[in-house]
């Protein structure tokens, strides 16, 4: 059982994801049911401003704080109860990011910082919005901080050689995203904060934005990799099977460490000012980070064979048929997984580069990452959440809840099925993405968009109807089930799998080969940007 302080610890972070879900689910349904024209905003309320709320509170804050919620409740389970530095540095870094949040949140509801997501320069938000951002990273980085103290003070006590899988793929997990998060820091600290307080008069877009895929692309894998932990590790328990390899499993955090950053310019492929040959670059290094994910559905795909065949099952498929559909912790994140299939195919589209000029912002994007962050990882996080709720409030969870979480997985899959699935093809025909309603004056193509956005607006509906659900199964498993006590599956490794290589552990060689990485792959275009840099713009507010 989890010590009762780190329970609540990571019971803080996952309340701010649930409400964080259920705010921007709303925008959701909103904005799916005005790009079909069903309803007209009410009160002033613009298209944008809900489109920022939905990107900020779903993509940033539900994801990174129910990421720490969980990787907190795992390192505590196999790391041991956290020792007091790590324990108060997590509180700090909680705090911070939640007064971050807070604040963000209420300067986007005052309508004073519609820039969505990725408040792309020229646009300009109230500088207390970029004040915000900083709260919220650096309080994830006294996370990292905490994490690693822990990882490190362990080994220190113990003596191992390698740390249980788990607390090493949470370690990689924040190592990615420190990384990651130092190219965004430096944009909102050195160009948006003196910008936007009117310290400077201009600014650099192109720098801005690179500095913003440089964080954006590692973003959606530090969404990812937390989904991959409950694959790896979580899944075999569950199925009653074993990991297959655990150094296959740490290999491919290690690729993910070393090829998730250098690639930020498959978002810019369009972007004028970056010459080809840096974007052909970052393209092949895009085409490398594939690779781990292919490594991790091959490892899947063995412990579910392995698995089944244990358990009797023959021909060449009949292990599919003994997986314990019936079981949500299993459930839902096998639907993620499934989804993750067309997901990951549309996203090697995406980089591809010429193909790249038929999607780039059209709605196939935004189906695109529907799949991904929005069923893939967020599929799984419910799956989690359906054991991790209980065994963090002592409560077990009960066989309507089973039923239920069953019940949501299902509309889930239906609901993105039509949203999804429309944007994908309606993408095609050339929708743009981050638009209101409109017909653009009754032409012809735009017309024939418009029934593709009634269906979204379907799926849209049935997504919304799925969040009610589980934020009542969240609320009843943390309040109000029967007492007892639920497992966090932890699975073992295969008898038979090779010993894992201690270089794996090497944090200093994966560290340092990944900023090679990085300086190879951004100094030089980094350079010409400064070199050839134009007089740079003013702010704009188009709300
Ligand atoms: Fe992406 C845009 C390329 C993965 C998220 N992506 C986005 C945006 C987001 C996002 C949010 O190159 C939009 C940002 C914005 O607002 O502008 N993406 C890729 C590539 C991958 C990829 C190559 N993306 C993700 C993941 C995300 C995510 C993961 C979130 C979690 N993406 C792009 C590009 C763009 C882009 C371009 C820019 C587009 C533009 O022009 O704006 C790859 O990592 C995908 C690799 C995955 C696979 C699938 C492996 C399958 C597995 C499942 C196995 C299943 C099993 C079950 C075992 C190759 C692991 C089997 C059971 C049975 C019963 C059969
Ligand atoms: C954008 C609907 C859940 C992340 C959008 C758009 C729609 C939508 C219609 C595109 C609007 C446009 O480009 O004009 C919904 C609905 C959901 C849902 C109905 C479920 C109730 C999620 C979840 C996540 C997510 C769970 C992430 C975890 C995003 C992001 C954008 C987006 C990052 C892009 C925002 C931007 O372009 O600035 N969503 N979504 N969505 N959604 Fe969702
Ligand atoms: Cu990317």
């Amino acid at each position: 059982m989890i010590a009762k302080r780190d329970a609540r610890l990571s019971q803080s972070f996952i309340l701010v994801s649930f409400i964080a879900l259920f705010l921007g689910a709303t925008a959701g349904l909103l904005q799916t049911l005005v790009r079909g024209g069903v309803i007209e905003l009410p009160a002033g309320i613009g298209y944008y401003q809900l489109l920022t709320a939905h990107g900020v509170l779903l993509a940033l804050i539900f994801t990174t704080y129910f990421i720490m919620g969980f990787l907190y409740a795992g390192i505590s389970k196999t790391l041991g109860e956290l020792y007091v530095v790590p324990y108060k540095t997590g509180w700090l870094g909680f705090w911070m990011m939640t007064f971050g949040t807070g604040l963000a949140t209420v300067f986007i509801l005052l309508n004073k910082a519609t820039v969505l997501y990725t408040f792309y320069a020229p646009l300009q938000a109230s500088p207390w919005f970029y004040v915000a951002l900083v709260h919220v990273v650096v309080g994830s980085w006294l996370c990292a901080f905490s994490m690693w103290r822990q990882y490190y003070i362990w080994k220190q006590v113990t003596k191992e050689k390698l740390s249980p899988l788990f607390s090493f793929m949470a370690s990689m997990t924040m190592a990615m995203w420190f990384i990651a998060t130092l190219g965004v820091a430096a944009a909102v600290i050195f160009q948006f904060i003196p910008w936007s307080f009117g310290w400077v008069e201009k600014i650099d877009i192109l720098i801005s934005r690179t500095l913003f895929w440089y964080f954006g692309h590692p973003l959606v894998y530090f969404w990812l990799l937390p989904a991959y932990m409950c694959w790896y590790v979580v899944i075999p328990k569950i199925i009653g099977g074993k990991i297959f390899s655990d150094a296959l499993a740490r290999l491919s955090f290690v690729l993910f460490l070393l090829f998730s950053i250098p690639v930020g310019f498959h978002h810019q492929l369009l972007e004028p000012g970056i010459s080809h040959t840096w974007k052909f670059f970052q393209v092949v290094l895009t085409f490398m980070v594939i690779i781990p994910s292919l490594m991790t559905a091959f490892s899947m795909f063995a412990v579910f064979e392995t698995a089944g065949r244990k358990k009797g099952a023959k021909g060449i498929f009949g292990w599919l048929k003994v997986l314990p559909w019936s079981d949500v912790r299993f459930f839902a994140p096998m639907m993620g997984m499934l989804i993750f299939i067309p997901a990951g195919a549309g996203g090697i589209i995406n980089a591809s580069h010429q193909m790249n000029q038929v999607v780039h912002n059209t709605l196939w994007v935004t189906g695109h990452f529907h799949l991904t962050v929005a069923s893939s990882v967020t599929l799984t996080f419910f799956g989690i959440s359906y054991w991790l709720i209980p065994y963090l409030s002592g409560r077990t969870l009960t066989k309507r809840m089973h039923k239920l979480g069953i019940i949501q997985t299902v509309m889930w899959a239906v609901g993105m099925f039509f949203m999804s699935g429309a944007m994908h093809l309606v993408g095609l025909f050339g929708a743009p993405r981050r638009t209101a309603y409109t017909t653009y004056n009754d032409h012809p193509q735009a017309v024939d968009w418009i029934p593709y956005q009634a269906v979204m607006a379907i799926g849209g509906t049935i997504l919304f109807l799925a969040i009610l659900l589980v934020l009542y199964i969240a609320y009843y498993l943390a309040f109000q089930a029967p007492k007892g006590e639920t497992e966090f599956p932890i699975g073992e490794v295969e008898d038979a799998a090779v010993k894992t290589p201690v270089i794996l552990e090497n944090w200093k060689l994966w560290v340092g080969i990944s900023a090679a990485l990085i300086l190879i792959a951004y100094t030089v275009p980094f350079w010409h940007m400064i070199e050839h840099a134009p007089a740079g713009s003013q702010g704009y507010k188009f709300w």
